[in-house]
């Protein structure tokens, strides 16, 4: 297990009290995204007056994306080849989250659920939803059973790898997501991780709060996406971190209960990210890249995970779980913990609930893949229902491309399709986007296709 065991005990010791925009000075805050941007000084030492630049830089967003080039030339020479100092390299991570965003506070839903549930009382309006929980959707298992199947040993074995390629790459144009079977993800790494999980979310409230997510930093417990006092609720808490690469990890977040949770956790993420790996090789060969520098784009294999806990609801007709949308990263493995359904994807402007298989992962493609793809994948959109008596567990691993990478079409697939269909934005301009917009369905991924029409109209 990587990482230090007592760490998660650092931050009840560690106030978080130092503000990063406010340079070498006195604690003060800087307004972004809805909330000061904390962190602490001990976890991410001050490398220098470059990373300096940078912090004051982003003091002045929101016009951070040309602020952003500024601070590029500022930076350490690492991001030109020349490897950072681990300070160095740890004041970057730091930054990039801090350069995402934050929420505003909501409250906690399992102890909404807990209050609501018990009485006739109706639960607060900012979580119903009845016109969106409303919408049609598709239960007949034989649509959902149509959601394809791929066979990783069939990808594999030199004799079923071309046929089994194809039905990925199909898998992936038609519908975006998939199922994997045969993965070699062991068992006992899937169950101690789902057990873990599970036992977390048993705790009371005040022991999951140690880990609530501070302004401004997107790790922890507690709530993403909330932009606005108006904005309607999810009936869903969340908890985030980081997992790769092992120094993007912020070990005060990592829960020390149950016991064998960061270890569950680690293991989880080394073959999270192996089997992923091997999926985005096979997307090279189908898409007719380089797997090689196809997989380059993807260096040190950035992963998060996002684990969301569905409160039962008595009045489940009426709420969503989580809003539609799609994923930002290139591709997601999602588990469900328990054995509750309610995930949903929109195909053909209708609900279609998914079965998650037993022993299997849900893969979806997120929209730096439909974009790099040049449109070939899709990004589908996918929200998550609430069950009325049962709570419900899932936990979606995020694979990006490297901070430092451009997320645009491959030059080899725009030179076969003759244009570019989506424009190239660097990957921090591109989290920016995504974080600076609630979750709204395709919004993101299609705003990076409308800009492109607008700067061809202008043209
Ligand atoms: O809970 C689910 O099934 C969906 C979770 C999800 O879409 C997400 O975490 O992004």
């Amino acid at each position: 297990m990587a990482g230090d065991s007592g760490a998660a005990d650092l931050r009840r010791r560690t106030p978080v009290t130092h503000c990063l925009t406010a340079g070498a000075g006195a604690p003060s805050s800087s307004s972004f995204a809805g909330g000061p941007f904390l962190f602490d000084p001990g976890e991410f030492p001050r490398p220098g007056p470059s990373a300096l630049l940078l912090a004051d830089v982003v003091n002045r967003l929101p016009h951070c994306r040309s602020a952003t080039t500024a601070a590029a030339a500022a930076r350490p020479a690492g991001l030109h080849g020349i490897p950072l100092h681990p300070a160095e390299k740890r004041w970057e991570i730091a930054m990039a989250h801090a350069e995402a965003g934050g929420s505003l506070p909501v409250p906690n839903v399992q102890a909404l659920a807990q209050t609501y549930n018990r009485s006739d009382e109706q639960i607060p309006e900012r979580y119903i939803r009845v016109e969106e929980a409303a919408e049609e959707v598709i239960i007949d298992h034989g649509i959902s059973s149509a959601i394809p199947i791929i066979d990783v040993s069939k990808l594999l074995d030199p004799h079923s790898s071309k046929e089994e390629c194809a039905k990925l790459g199909s898998a992936c144009k038609n519908w975006g997501f998939f199922q994997v079977i045969n993965h070699g993800v062991p068992n006992e790494v899937i169950s101690n991780f789902r057990n873990d999980i599970t036992e977390f979310f048993k705790q009371p409230l005040e022991s999951k709060k140690v880990y609530s997510m501070i302004p401004g930093n997107l790790q922890g417990y507690g709530q993403h996406f909330v932009v606005s006092e108006n904005q309607k609720l999810d009936w869903a808490d969340l908890f985030s971190l980081m997992l790769r690469p092992i120094d993007s990890r912020d070990m005060r977040f990592w829960p020390s209960h149950p016991p064998s949770f960061r270890n569950s956790i680690d293991r989880y993420s080394s073959e999270a990210a192996r089997l992923v790996s091997c999926l985005l090789k096979f997307l090279a060969i189908d898409m007719g890249v380089e797997p090689e520098s196809f997989l380059e784009i993807f260096r040190g294999q950035p992963q998060s995970m996002r684990m969301t806990y569905y409160p039962p609801c008595r009045q489940a007709d009426k709420v969503v779980g989580l809003s539609p949308h799609t994923d930002r990263m290139g591709l997601t493995l999602l588990l469900q913990v328990n054995d509750v359904q309610g995930l949903q994807i929109r195909k053909d402007g209708k609900w279609i609930t998914i079965n998650a298989l037993d022993g299997a992962f849900i893969v979806n493609i997120g929209d730096t893949l439909e974009i790099l793809s040049n449109g070939r994948y899709k990004s589908i959109e996918h929200r998550a229902m609430v069950h009325p008596t049962r709570e419900r567990m899932s936990v979606a691993v995020f694979h990006a491309v490297w901070r430092d990478a451009t997320v645009g079409p491959l030059p080899e697939l725009v030179k076969n399709d003759g244009e570019a269909r989506y424009s190239s934005v660097s990957y921090m301009d591109f989290m920016k986007r995504f974080f600076a917009a609630k979750l709204s369905g395709r919004g993101h991924v299609e705003s990076l296709k409308n800009s492109l029409s607008a700067e061809m109209d202008n043209a």
